[in-house]
């Protein structure tokens, strides 16, 4: 008996030495050991930090190019990989792969070997899970040989700390090849948000990752938020040949195939206009098949989404998307529910699908209730496809106790019979399909904010300063750069924040009947008085045709009003039917529209006598339909530069972006040391 407590005690202290051994080989760690440990475990974060209870999420992320379709493994060849049967073989012998390796490889849409951009090895980035308040502290180090770089937290309000919003020459200086740099920022607000790189078109490439703010325990919410129900789903459109380069000099000059034939530019079900940027698939977590004709798929492995029957599970749809807004809807599942977006929680409303653009996040339930089996998560993008083309992200929804089907043939949204039964769809970007196709559009419109941290009378007063901002590509023939109200944005060569007595904010050349480049800046609440805001955000004009997906950083806002152009029966954009000749007037004979304002000056400032005050859905992104305008409201209380912008990246390295600058006479100092950049400028001299 003594010998046996002896003994246990002893086994005790034996473990109590290995487990603090074990915390200090943890916390002992250099900074370079902790980039190489998180890369090994795919984990981002240090042990011990971003649960319930830690102050801190402290993370790591190597940014470096990689490879799709070739697996390396130390000290070994790199072997080079095919598909087959719905699995990544090796390209030599057609040998397999344990699943738990397999499910590490690159392979996008498995076309063939493409440059992208990893975060610690993984495309695409691993998840970051904080908590709401935590102290979120990431590392970044730049591997790549060539590209600087720069990360923003994508839907993080960034208060007290608006030099970490990541944008390269508005918040910071980029990080250059081989330097390291810290990001610091609270956890706020909580819900599906993600990181991407903010330089040039580099999310295009596979920059970018989720981050998701699990929301503090007291907080009333619909659950799941976390644990085994609750699934990551980010989407990307994909080129298989072209880096992001090649994709913006085609997007300036056209797109043309081996005979010298341009190929034509895409549109959408209402005749908007896309792009000559080619999408050929579409990825989810980083896999999608490409579909060599509308039915023929080249059966890459899919992210794979276990489901157990009749349990419900949270699905967190973040797009990522370059250029294609994507329709998502679960084949065999109908409906399905939406439950939160851009990380604020919405009375839940139930759906065929929902159109997510790029920038946004969607939140919806899935009720497992069908058939054990092999199903389909899909999202289609929204282009009209020419004969013989697909392209849609996939990914497997596989009941547990089902085989499964690693290879599913395609399935395509349900049938909407004009029984009674239409399929809503909600987040169009336009007012409705074809009336035959018996499918409703619903919008922001129509639904309502339960969020707890949602408090819309916030924005209710009648001292409202009132702005307008067209997105759009206006300007005479040869010369239509993206702009916010003709203003094509031109980045400063410094960290606007840090340096802001370096920035040349002149615009003046600019007016209501040229189309100019400057680096575009509107000052608000210059002395933070907690002022209401109202932006009317339009995409009207000549310069129309596209609707652009804008997005605020440092704030949400609350959704006042979305409104339409004028539509036909068949769904299709009237000409001359835009907001430009009904609601709003445009002063120039252009029709740039770079100085909107109210046709009935009774709705000026802040006036308009629809706007939804029954809980409107707040939100960090939103699209603007062509020819339509959005109503949104925010009270200026986070002093910061914040990039306001159309989250379309091609669009917005071609320059429809621009600053506002909030509180600038009382906007925190940055911190000691801050990394500052500026152009050499030597006046044309050499050096002597
Ligand atoms: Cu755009």
């Amino acid at each position: 008996m003594n010998l046996n407590v002896h003994g246990t005690t002893k086994m005790r202290y034996f473990a109590i030495v290995v487990l603090l051994t074990a915390q200090q080989g943890i916390s002992q760690k250099t900074e370079k050991e902790w980039y190489e440990y998180v890369m090994k475990t795919g984990e981002p974060c240090k042990s011990n930090t971003c649960g319930l209870g830690d102050s801190t999420c402290e993370c790591y992320l190597t940014i470096e190019h990689a490879l799709t379709m070739i697996y390396t493994e130390q000290g070994q060849q790199a072997v080079h990989l095919k598909i087959e049967n719905g699995k990544a073989v090796r390209s030599d012998s057609g040998k397999e792969f344990e699943r738990s390796l397999e499910e590490t490889f690159i392979l996008a849409d498995g076309y063939k070997s493409r440059i992208v951009i990893a975060v610690n090895g993984r495309f695409p980035g691993p998840t970051i899970t904080a908590r709401e308040n935590q102290e979120v502290i990431v590392h970044v180090r730049n591997l790549m040989h060539t590209d600087s770089t720069t990360i923003h937290w994508h839907g993080m309000h960034q208060k007290s700390s608006p030099w970490s919003d990541g944008v390269a020459f508005v918040t910071q200086c980029p990080i250059s090849p081989g330097q390291s740099y810290t990001y610091k920022f609270n956890a706020k607000p909580f819900g599906t948000s993600f990181y991407h790189a903010h330089i040039g078109d580099q999310r295009t490439m596979g920059l970018y990752g989720p981050l998701i703010i699990i929301p503090t325990p007291y907080q009333k919410v619909v659950l799941p938020q976390e644990g085994d129900k609750v699934y990551v789903a980010i989407i990307q459109d994909w080129n298989h040949d072209d880096d992001a380069d090649a994709l913006y000099q085609k997007m300036l000059l056209g797109d043309f195939d081996s005979s010298g034939k341009p190929f034509a530019e895409t549109k959408d079900p209402s005749g908007a206009q896309y792009s000559r940027f080619k999408c050929h698939s579409g990825l989810i977590n980083g896999r999608g098949r490409f579909y060599s004709s509308s039915t023929i798929h080249n059966g890459v492995p899919l992210e794979r989404f276990e489901v157990e029957k009749n349990e419900d599970y949270r699905f967190r749809v973040i797009s990522a998307a370059t250029m294609y807004p994507f329709r998502v809807f679960v084949g065999g599942h109908r409906p399905i529910y939406i439950l939160a977006s851009d990380g604020f929680e919405i009375d839940k409303k139930e759906v065929e699908s929902f159109i997510i653009h790029p920038g946004e996040r969607i939140d919806f339930l899935l009720n497992a209730d069908a058939k054990i089996g092999t199903y389909l998560l899909v999202a289609e993008t929204l282009e009209e496809y020419s004969l013989n083309e697909y392209h849609a992200a996939e990914a497997i929804i596989h009941y547990k106790t089902a085989d499964i089907d690693l290879s599913p043939k395609k399935v395509t949204s349900h049938t909407c019979d004009s029984s009674g039964i239409t399929c809503r769809v909600f987040n169009c970007p336009f007012i409705q399909y074809p009336s035959n196709e018996n499918q409703k559009c619903i919008t922001f419109n129509d639904v309502i904010s339960i969020d707890p941290n949602s408090n819309p009378d916030e924005v209710n007063s009648d001292d409202v300063v009132e702005m307008f901002f067209n997105f759009a590509f206006p300007g005479d023939n040869g010369n239509t750069p993206g702009s916010v109200n003709g203003h094509q944005f031109l980045p400063p060569t410094v960290a606007a924040y840090a340096q802001p007595d370096l920035v040349d904010y002149n615009c003046d050349a600019c007016n209501a009947y040229t189309i100019c480049e400057c680096t575009y800046a509107v000052t608000i609440d210059n002395d933070n008085k907690d002022k209401v805001y109202q932006f009317v955000i339009t995409s009207i004009g000549g310069g129309a045709n596209w609707s652009h997906p804008v997005h605020l950083h440092g704030h949400s806002f609350y959704v006042m009003k979305m409104v339409f152009a004028t539509y036909d029966s068949d769904g299709q954009l009237v000409p001359n039917g835009g907001q430009d000749t009904i609601d709003i007037i445009c002063p120039d004979s252009n029709k740039f529209c770079s100085d909107a304002k109210w046709r009935n000056e009774s709705w000026t400032n802040g006036k308009h006598p629809d706007l939804n005050w029954h809980n409107p859905p707040q939100k960090d992104t939103i699209i603007i339909p062509t020819g339509g305008y959005v109503v949104i409201r925010f009270k200026a209380d986070n002093p910061g530069v914040w990039f306001f912008h159309c989250h379309i990246d091609l669009h917005n390295t071609n320059g429809m972006g621009m600053i506002i600058n909030e509180s600038p006479n009382i906007q925190p100092e940055v911190p000691n040391n801050f990394p500052k950049c500026n152009s050499f400028q030597n006046d044309g001299k050499y050096i002597s």
